[in-house]
């Protein structure tokens, strides 16, 4: 126990819930003390040298005296590379079977007797140690990878193969019963990968993290955990992390992922450039996982196809319901319908589109999952039914623990058909959570996730539109230790069998994937709407994420968009953060400045803790209330903008919110830049994120941008000032967009902003297929200047089809380069 464990139970120690988790500590330090082997003597070992290779369709195997390595390049271009046996395949990042391999693509000796895999975008040289480089066609090197070092227990077979894949199980001193599951409580290999980029390249990605986008050097635990509180830029990890990289460098951009879900740490260190003396230093990162397969995939491209190949291989982006693009409001702790109704009613009041709101934990009966406290709430579905008439839905919170409570429907069925998370001698692990003592569903076992889903029938009945999981890192209050299961505890992983170790960052994916399903199944004309707070690869097939508990304050408010730039470079497009933080009281300035920054984010909703104070626009004051209003007006202004965003996610794998350099990654000066962000190709946000700020620096990408306020053109690249009063944010357009837009009559109207001359500009409009399945008409624009007139053309018409309007003036002088 060491001193923040000391603080912690003394603080919880004296209530029933700080007694619960004090115990539930302590059976969780016991299980694994029992349930996993002792870490005894390791033995260090490397590839060794090459002995040959066997060709296979996409590259084949090479094979060194103590490990082998398997290069498989796929259909879609991207690599694959599995050390010790390790293949694509079980995976639950991918969706579904791996891709074919590309037939054209040969393994042939390289000079130095290592081995070489050429294919049409990438060049992988294999030495004779076990290095590993992926070049591009032009023969620049992109990555560096040096042969992997593993750990393994010093009784593991010489040859130290199969230590972890499917070796006879030990649990501690006891050998396993006939109830227990094969697989889990194994001794296993550890493992480090380090790897070499260029001096220039910067790094991204790995899941939600506070002090992103670009991850500076230092560490970064992969592990989803709740920070406890609220979280900073300085909290490291959160809840959503996964071991994805994105690297862009002027000599080409590649995004990597280590397949591998167990506990590790990902150090990052940025290269430096020896200013022409040739003595660059490469940038570095060092993997080290805990265990599990050493595989990895490799996508080399532009951004936007890196992101492209991502999504084809880990899948694409569930496309939300059309309302859940709109404002969404919640509060833990709205205390009952009358206020639910007084809150919605004020939205209306004030003419303020309201899309949804969030019923927290505390609607349910004692806080159990799948249930309404009938006293705050006595009619719950003719709640829901009488603000959907005035447009706004509800949605609801979902918590995985379940109450161990006999009597209450969710465990008593699931009690008999068996489905929580069972400890190394059979026994039903018992956690800590809001209600009390809980037990929590393995969602890696495919008849518990079908079970699960059945329960969203309820939720449906109660005339909940889309369900907010949380607390699904799984958490487990604890007074001392990690606030999880036990890494002992069991778990099915798709009958493979295993243990916490393996399952941890993967039980929010899994569980996402369930209510996902479950949904579908009982609502199966509508797509379903869930968002997540912990997550995994691949998380993207079944919804979005938030940023959790975010600290009210400025440095909240950056971390806040590190976190949905990130999370949208790891392939979860759809994420938001709670406007005005989840603690504490924001000052008017900061609530506002939070607002305008999340009216551009695709998951707008003010939210806060129960101890925090209101988030309601009118709060905070008429001059607030104003430019709020102004704010959510032009979120539904800019609906058909972001309803044809979120399909082209789903199509592109590209995020809504992108860096600036998302086009642009050689602009060095972009890649540093990170108060600012795209929205589309169309539009660039600057949010104020500095307390008094009423003027900010702008960094423009190369080209003509337009500020939407004003009409002005400013030249790219380089930086201008632009004026952000209380009342707006800079927005700039780029020169030649063409935006879809709602008209004063919620009709369609393209917005085009005039194009340079020669330089024809582009746009598309994805119409509204509804909140179904219907395959969406998309309808691509053309704008060109002609005879100084702006002119919008669609492909494959004669006519526009919907009413422009010409934004932007063109600029008399010629552009100076600011
Ligand atoms: O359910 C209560 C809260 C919720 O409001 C918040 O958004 C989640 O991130 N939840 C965490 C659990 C309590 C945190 C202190």
């Amino acid at each position: 126990m060491d001193a923040r464990d000391l603080v912690r139970s003394v603080k919880v120690v004296g209530t029933a819930q700080g007694l619960r988790s004090l115990r539930s500590a302590w059976r969780r330090r016991r299980s694994d003390a029992v349930g996993l082997p002792p870490r005894g003597p390791e033995r260090a070992r490397v590839p060794g040298e090459v002995l040959g290779a066997d060709p296979q369709p996409g590259g084949g195997v090479v094979r060194f005296a103590r490990s082998s390595l398997l290069v498989r390049v796929t259909a879609g271009g991207a690599v694959f590379c599995g050390w010790d046996g390790a293949e694509p395949e079980p995976s639950y990042a991918l969706d579904g079977p791996c891709p074919d391999a590309d037939e054209r693509v040969r393994l042939e000796p390289d000079t130095d007797g290592g081995w070489r895999v050429v294919s049409e975008r990438v060049t992988v040289t294999v030495s004779r140690t076990g290095a590993v480089e992926m070049r591009t066609p032009g023969g620049v090197v992109l990555r560096r990878d040096l042969p992997p070092r593993w750990w393994e227990p010093a009784g593991a077979d010489p040859e130290g193969r199969g230590v972890d894949a499917g070796g006879p199980g030990a649990v501690g001193d006891e050998p396993l019963t006939d109830g227990e599951r094969p697989g889990a409580g194994r001794a296993v290999a550890r493992w480090e990968h380090r790897s070499q980029v260029a001096a220039d390249a910067r790094f991204f990605g790995l899941g939600g993290r506070a002090s992103g986008p670009r991850l500076r050097d230092g560490s970064y635990r992969l592990w989803n955990t709740d920070p406890g509180g609220s979280f900073g830029p300085g909290d490291d990890p959160l809840y959503l992390t996964m071991p994805v990289q994105l690297v862009v460098a002027d000599a080409g951009t590649h995004l990597v992922f280590h397949d591998n879900s167990w506990d590790g740490t990902v150090t990052l260190r940025e290269g430096e450039e020896g200013e022409g003396s040739g003595h660059d230093r490469p940038g570095g990162c060092r993997i080290r996982m805990e265990g599990g397969p050493l595989r990895y995939w490799v996508i080399v491209g532009t951004p936007a196809r890196a992101l492209q190949g991502w999504a084809a291989l880990t899948g694409a982006p569930a496309v939300p319901p059309s309302w859940a693009l709109g404002h969404h409001h919640a509060r833990w702790g709205f205390g009952g319908q009358e206020e639910v109704r007084r809150v919605v009613a004020g939205y209306r009041e004030r003419e303020l589109p309201l899309s949804a709101l969030h019923l927290d934990i505390d609607h349910l009966a004692g806080h159990r999952v799948f249930t309404v406290d009938a006293g705050r709430y006595p009619d719950l579905p003719g709640l829901a039914a009488e603000l959907r008439e005035g447009g706004t839905r509800l949605v609801s919170i979902v918590d995985p623990a379940v109450k161990a409570e006999p009597g209450t429907a969710a465990y008593d069925s699931g009690s008999a058909e068996e489905v929580f998370v069972r400890d190394a001698r059979g026994r039903e692990v018992r956690g800590v959570v809001w209600p009390g003592e809980a037990v929590f569903p393995d969602f890696t076992d495919p008849r518990v996730r079908k079970w699960w889903g059945g329960l969203y029938a309820e939720r449906l009945a109660q005339g909940f539109s889309g369900v907010w999981h949380d607390m699904n890192e799984p958490v487990s209050f604890a007074a001392f230790g990690d606030p999880t299961l036990p890494r002992s505890a069991r778990h099915a992983l798709e009958g493979r069998g295993g243990d916490h170790r393996e399952a941890h960052n993967v039980y929010g994916l899994a569980m996402a994937r369930a209510g996902y399903e479950g949904l579908l199944e009982l609502r199966p004309e509508e797509r379903p709407f869930l968002f997540s707070r912990s997550g995994w690869a691949g998380l993207q097939r079944y919804g979005g994420s938030w940023s959790g508990d975010v600290a009210t304050g400025w440095p909240g408010l950056r971390a806040s968009l590190s976190l949905v730039l990130g999370l949208g470079l790891s392939g979860v497009p759809y994420s938001g953060p709670d406007v005005g933080g989840f603690t504490g009281s924001p000052s008017p300035e900061l609530y506002l400045r939070w607002f305008q920054l999340a009216s551009y984010l695709p998951l707008f909703r003010t939210h806060s803790a129960i101890w925090a104070g209101r988030r309601e626009p009118w709060e905070f004051g008429e001059s607030v209330l104003t430019h709020a209003a102004a704010a959510l007006h032009e979120r539904q202004r800019l609906l058909p903008y972001f309803v044809t965003l979120a399909h082209e996610a789903r199509r592109t794998g590209a995020p809504y919110a992108r860096p600036v350099w998302w086009r642009w990654p050689k602009d060095r000066a972009l890649r540093d830049c990170e108060d600012a962000f795209l929205l589309g190709d169309a539009l660039l946000v600057a949010p104020v994120l500095e307390e008094g700020a009423e003027r900010r620096a702008v960094r423009l990408p190369r080209g003509r941008w337009y500020d939407t306020a004003t009409g002005r053109a400013y030249e790219g690249p380089g930086q201008v000032v632009l004026d952000a009063p209380l009342s707006r944010v800079p927005v700039l357009a780029r020169a030649g967009a063409v935006v879809p837009v709602a008209g004063a009559d919620g009709g369609v109207e393209l917005e085009a902003w005039t194009p340079v001359r020669g330089r024809p500009g582009r746009g598309t409009l994805v119409v509204d297929p509804g909140d179904g399945w219907d395959r969406p008409e998309v309808v691509r624009f053309v704008s060109r200047l002609r005879d100084g007139e702006v002119a919008v053309e669609r492909e494959g018409a004669a006519e526009p089809g919907y009413p422009v309007r010409v934004r932007g003036e063109a600029p008399k002088e010629r552009p100076r380069r600011q």
